[in-house]
């Protein structure tokens, strides 16, 4: 039995996320981790709430509320949406948790300790009236370059400069509007990734068959203009995880927290620990540390490209830098962005469909199955409604629907709501089973790589297999003149039924549990061999004729969410 480690990149904690966010990280991540666990490997499948940084701040703020209030909040709120979607995480933690204070703490210490970690002298905005530091999100002013009045001080949203805060013309405080705004000198840390590059390189050119996508972007990072940049790891922020080396205190960084892109990698491991804190489990240091059984986990990760960099670079440089038996990632699967019906997805516009309010229109099934098998893998992909109906109409209603419903419904109306006995099958069915099983061993392989797009077309091929046979076979016509062979061939569709379900489970898991339901078996088990499997469900087995598996989307529902979701969202 393999062993697999398996983390989605941890959504922010700042409001509900969108189906693009979704199909990046989360879901591909669950897919992955059905189908390992449904091959009979042990799985640790883990994702968590990213609760530090200025845009936690700000969304508490604006929201009117402490910022710990606000994250656990909006982490009950993600933790039950992410229960709608289905996302089997074994733990769905959180970065904010004890354990990651703690655990970043330790990486810290242990980095300083072995001389990658120098102190830096900055000049930086300070707000007497607000007695603090000001971060760059938290200050705006009029763009030098367009004359934009509202430009913040990483960047100017009306021409897209990126920006120094130092050159804003009149620059404020967005906490108190101040503009008594003066440059402080200020003490930061930084991680000296420069120290490690040969290190990285020679761990990343010694991954095997990783995406280009993946090996691209790390490459680039790695060799850019100077080459890999020393990164500042703390903040002048409240909410955060205190500067500390382990447990003692940092001088000179009293009141400073650690940068949120340190701590929330460190978070998977943390999660895994929150996880056996949480009762659910026993060991997470055999997940984790080499020294103690982790060295036979495989690790993927999954994650949109612009994280790529984190966790090819910034994450590993804090692993290998710990000089301590840390597991390593083995994969990294990342994923284009999915944009929405000719523009982008944008949350500040309310441009698009979010997690919540997809939900709220249809099951979580037909929106998994049109996002992975949409997943933007070799390049960007775009979400449109005529498509999302096309898709959902055609191949969950028409095909996979169908089939079941017309193979029970005619099984009651002929033989009863039993699988009939008698008969026997011929050429026929002999190529169907050896089809199915040629398009099985296909997308398992596909699965293995975790090839989403190709292992939805496998599963829809296999599909369609069975309504191409029913259509040929057509045992309607059969049964009237030779019921025999018509019992026959229902038999082996009804179990075809029970092989859809199972090998479908990744992608519609509910839909799946529907249809086991239906035909009265809890018998799930992966068909290695696949005649065997085929004939499982016994002549005499009782079932009754399944609901509605899929409905069709129509044209008015398709109108009426196309104007509905085209932008501000309040
Ligand atoms: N929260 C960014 C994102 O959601 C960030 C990922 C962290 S993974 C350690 O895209
Ligand atoms: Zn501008």
């Amino acid at each position: 039995m393999a062993r697999h480690l398996i983390t989605s990149a941890i959504p922010y904690i700042n409001g509900i996320k969108h189906l693009g966010n979704l199909v990046g990280s989360q879901l591909p991540a669950d897919l992955f981790a059905r189908y390992q666990r449904a091959r009979g490997n042990e799985v640790l499948f883990l994702c968590a709430t990213d609760e530090h940084g200025t845009p936690a701040e700000l969304a508490a703020a604006k929201a009117g509320k402490p910022v710990a209030e606000y994250c656990a909040e909006m982490h009950e709120v993600q933790s039950r949406i992410a229960e709608g979607f289905r996302l089997s995480f074994d733990h769905f933690g959180r970065s904010s948790s004890p354990q990651n204070h703690k655990l970043t703490q330790h990486f810290a210490g242990v980095l300083a300790e072995r001389g990658l970690i120098r102190e830096v002298s900055e000049t930086q905005m300070y707000s007497p009236t607000d007695g603090r530091y000001l971060p760059d999100r938290y200050i705006e002013g009029t763009c030098p370059n367009c004359g934009f009045e509202d430009a913040r001080g990483d960047q100017c949203d009306n021409c897209t400069k990126q920006l120094d805060p130092v050159e804003l013309i009149n620059p404020r405080s967005v906490i108190s509007g101040a503009t008594d705004l003066e440059m402080r000198e200020t003490k930061h840390l930084y991680l000296c990734q420069s120290q490690m590059k040969d290190e990285l390189e020679q761990w990343i050119d010694t991954r095997e068959g990783w995406p280009v996508l993946t090996t691209s972007i790390a490459k680039k990072w790695l060799n850019d203009g100077d080459g890999l940049q020393d990164r500042g790891i703390t903040r002048d922020l409240d909410w955060g995880i205190p500067v500390k080396k382990g447990d003692e205190d940092w001088p000179g960084m009293e009141g400073k927290v650690f940068y949120v892109w340190f701590d929330a990698p460190i978070e998977y491991i943390a999660c895994a620990q929150e996880w056996v804190d949480a009762g659910k489990g026993e060991d997470w240091a055999r997940w984790w540390r080499t020294d103690k059984g982790a060295e036979d986990v495989t690790y993927t990760q999954f994650m949109g490209k612009d994280n790529v960099p984190f966790h090819t670079l910034s994450f590993p440089a804090t692993i290998l830098g710990s000089g301590e038996p840390w597991k390593l990632v083995d994969y990294i699967k990342s994923f284009n962005y999915l944009n929405y019906d000719g523009g982008q997805f944008s949350t500040s516009r309310g441009r698009g469909v979010f997690m919540d309010q997809a939900l709220e229109i249809l099951p979580a099934d037909y929106w998994r199955w049109w996002l992975l098998s949409h997943a933007p893998e070799s390049s960007d992909a775009e979400f449109t409604w005529e498509n999302f109906q096309s898709s959902v109409n055609k191949d969950l209603a028409d095909v996979l629907g169908n089939f079941a419903s017309r193979v029970t419904k005619f099984c009651r109306s002929k033989f009863g709501e039993v699988v009939p006995e008698g008969g026997s099958t011929g050429e026929r069915e002999a190529q169907l089973v050896a089809d199915l099983t040629a398009k099985i061993r296909e997308y398992e392989e596909h699965m293995a790589h975790a090839e989403v797009r190709k292992s939805a077309t496998a599963l829809r091929a296999a599909w369609v297999l069975g309504n191409e046979y029913l259509q040929d076979a057509a045992p309607w016509s059969t049964f009237k003149t030779d019921p025999e062979t018509a019992a026959a061939q229902i038999r082996l569709a009804l179990n075809v039924i029970r092989l859809y379900a199972v090998i479908s489970q990744p992608f519609i898991p509910d839909a799946s549990a529907q249809l086991l339901e239906a035909l009265k078996t809890d018998d799930d088990s992966w068909p290695d061999d696949v005649p065997a499997a085929l004939s499982t469900l016994p002549a005499g087995h009782a079932f009754t004729v399944p609901d509605v598996t899929f409905r069709k989307i129509t044209d008015d529902e398709r109108e009426d969410w196309q104007t509905r979701f085209a932008g501000k969202r309040d």
